[in-house]
């Protein structure tokens, strides 16, 4: 087989020629399966009740590194975003995520309604984003809007509600730092992905970025916050752990 049937088959060609997205997409994917890796490993290192939010940790990457495999593959074949995976993608990692604040404010009395607030929330804000994504020109603004309300239900759970009322009765140093570093995840390393379904035709930053810089955006966040707030985690177990 020549050389560049060869690298016609797998895309490299795409990737070679500087497609950015392409790339992000192989970046990506690279990305989450180490990181996959690393919070596996590292949970033999770490007490017995943080054993649990690293597994979480190890589940979101590694979910999402077998999304990342196909998603690129997606668009390397048809050129288009992978909406259908993206959103299947997400609607498994982000309840994940929201264990994952859960978790952490366990220790100091967090109940299951919580979880299960933050959960509904969540569900409603990427169902209506994906009807938007698909629904085309005249309603994404409409459900875009509706979906910002569970984003915004979340946000307000992380600063003012539950989870932030038990955060504030804990005395550990390390759960403060990352009650801090939570909030910065959820108002700025979230909002990228509303960002980036703006750019969607009809939608308000459309015309100032090319279509596919979508994914760009959407690749960036779950970057940022998958892999970044997993280490975030992964610090405050550690920390806690080796206060012993
Ligand atoms: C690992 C994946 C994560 C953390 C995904 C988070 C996704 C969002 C915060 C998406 C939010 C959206 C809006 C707030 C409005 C427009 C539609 C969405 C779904 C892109």
């Amino acid at each position: 087989m020549n050389y560049t049937l060869l690298a016609d088959l797998v895309g490299l060609d795409k990737i070679i020629n500087s497609d950015p997205v392409a790339i992000t997409f192989f970046i990506g994917y690279m990305a989450m399966l180490a990181s996959a890796v690393f919070f596996f490993v590292e949970r033999s290192s770490v007490d017995g009740k943080w054993k649990l939010s690293l597994l979480v940790s190890g589940l979101i990457t590694g979910i999402a590194a077998v999304h990342y495999y196909y998603m690129r593959d997606f668009y390397l074949q048809t050129g288009t975003s992978p909406t259908a995976f993206r959103y299947v993608d997400w609607t498994l990692t982000v309840p994940l995520m929201c264990v994952e604040f859960y978790l952490l404010t366990k220790p100091f009395g967090a109940k299951g309604s919580t979880l299960l607030k933050l959960i509904l929330a969540s569900i409603l804000m990427l169902v209506t984003g994906y009807i938007g994504e698909t629904s085309g020109l005249d309603s994404n603004i409409m459900w875009g809007i509706i979906s910002t309300l569970g984003y915004l239900y979340i946000v307000y759970e992380v600063f003012a509600g539950d989870i932030a009322k038990l955060a504030s009765s804990s005395n550990s140093a390390a759960l403060g730092r990352a009650m801090f570093l939570l909030k910065i995840f959820i108002t700025l390393g979230w909002s990228i992905y509303p960002l980036g379904y703006m750019v969607l035709p009809g939608n308000l930053l459309s015309g100032m970025f090319e279509v596919s810089s979508i994914d760009l955006f959407y690749n960036l966040a779950d970057a940022i916050n998958k892999i970044g707030f997993g280490l975030v985690v992964y610090s405050v177990a550690v920390a806690e752990s080796n206060k012993k």
